[in-house]
């Protein structure tokens, strides 16, 4: 093996291992790539007050020095995504990484809010990652609250809505935008959008239930950026990551009364049963 192609994540823990760098990670080596990471913020959830969400915010320096080491890797990181970013000084310190490293096949996966929190992490991050992060973007990955909200246009409820968030966010930089629809959307149908500035891709499966879907949207974002390392171009990445991420929702599991978790497995498992 002398070609191992470097991947890294910029993105929050999530200790219950369904989202987050977990996510990231774990997709990134079924992926066969290896996986660099760098913490900007530790999640945690509490089982005594409903599953509550707090983060901790990682210091700036402390990232910094998180980075410095990734990019001590002697091989180019050869695709990054970013993740759970608490605050606009981060999210500085990140865009300011990309261009200095000259980074290419940048996922930006613009985390606003956790599945069952209603609430925006920071109201001034989205406005830090619309305008600094999302012209970086080689594809941003935004949920259906997401798109709305990066795209001025509010709750999206119909792919048409879909299809005017991607060109305005198109419009604002981001070279590829895949709105993960998911199951948010109403209908039988689990729908995400990809749009790549000229042409739409409607991404349709069957929903699942019951959907134990913790950790989809990283997990989603995590093998766009795995495939995009190992040279696919970003609509074969990205109808490869909503097979695989489909797999994962199949296999997922009741983690406890609050939550199920994807399995981020569930895509090589199936395959090797099918052999
Ligand atoms: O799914 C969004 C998300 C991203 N990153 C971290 C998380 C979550 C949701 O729980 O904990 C670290």
């Amino acid at each position: 093996m002398t070609d191992i192609k470097r991947t890294l994540t910029i993105a929050g823990s999530d200790s219950s291992g369904g989202a987050g760098i977990q996510a990231d990670l774990k997709t990134f080596a079924e992926y066969g790539t290896y996986g660099l990471s760098a913490l900007t913020a530790i999640a945690t959830m509490d089982p005594d007050n409903n599953w509550s969400h707090g983060v901790t915010t990682i210091d700036v320096p402390v990232l910094e020095a998180q980075l410095k080491t990734v990019f001590a890797s002697d091989h180019k990181i050869a695709a990054m995504k970013t993740g759970m970013l608490p605050n606009v000084a981060i999210i500085k310190v990140i865009a300011k990484a990309i261009k200095e490293q000259q980074l290419e096949n940048i996922v930006i996966d613009p985390v606003m809010v956790c599945k069952g929190e209603d609430e925006v992490l920071n109201p001034e991050n989205a406005e830090a990652l619309r305008d600094i992060l999302t012209p970086l973007a080689t594809v941003i990955t935004p949920n259906l609250f997401e798109a709305g909200e990066l795209s001025g246009l509010g709750k999206l409820t119909t792919l048409e809505d879909m299809k005017k968030a991607a060109e305005k966010i198109h419009d604002l930089g981001a070279k590829n935008v895949v709105i993960k629809g998911g199951k948010a959307l109403e209908g039988d149908k689990a729908i995400d959008l990809f749009y790549d500035g000229s042409e739409f891709t409607v991404l349709e499966t069957e929903k699942i239930s019951p959907a134990y879907n913790h950790g989809a949207g990283c997990t989603f974002a995590a093998a766009i950026t795995a495939g995009l390392a190992q040279g696919l171009t970003v609509k074969e990445a990205t109808l490869k990551a909503k097979d695989f991420v489909s797999e994962a929702i199949r296999s997922g599991f009741k983690y406890n009364q609050y939550i199920g978790s994807v399995f981020h497995s569930g895509y090589r498992l199936a395959k090797q049963d099918s052999i």
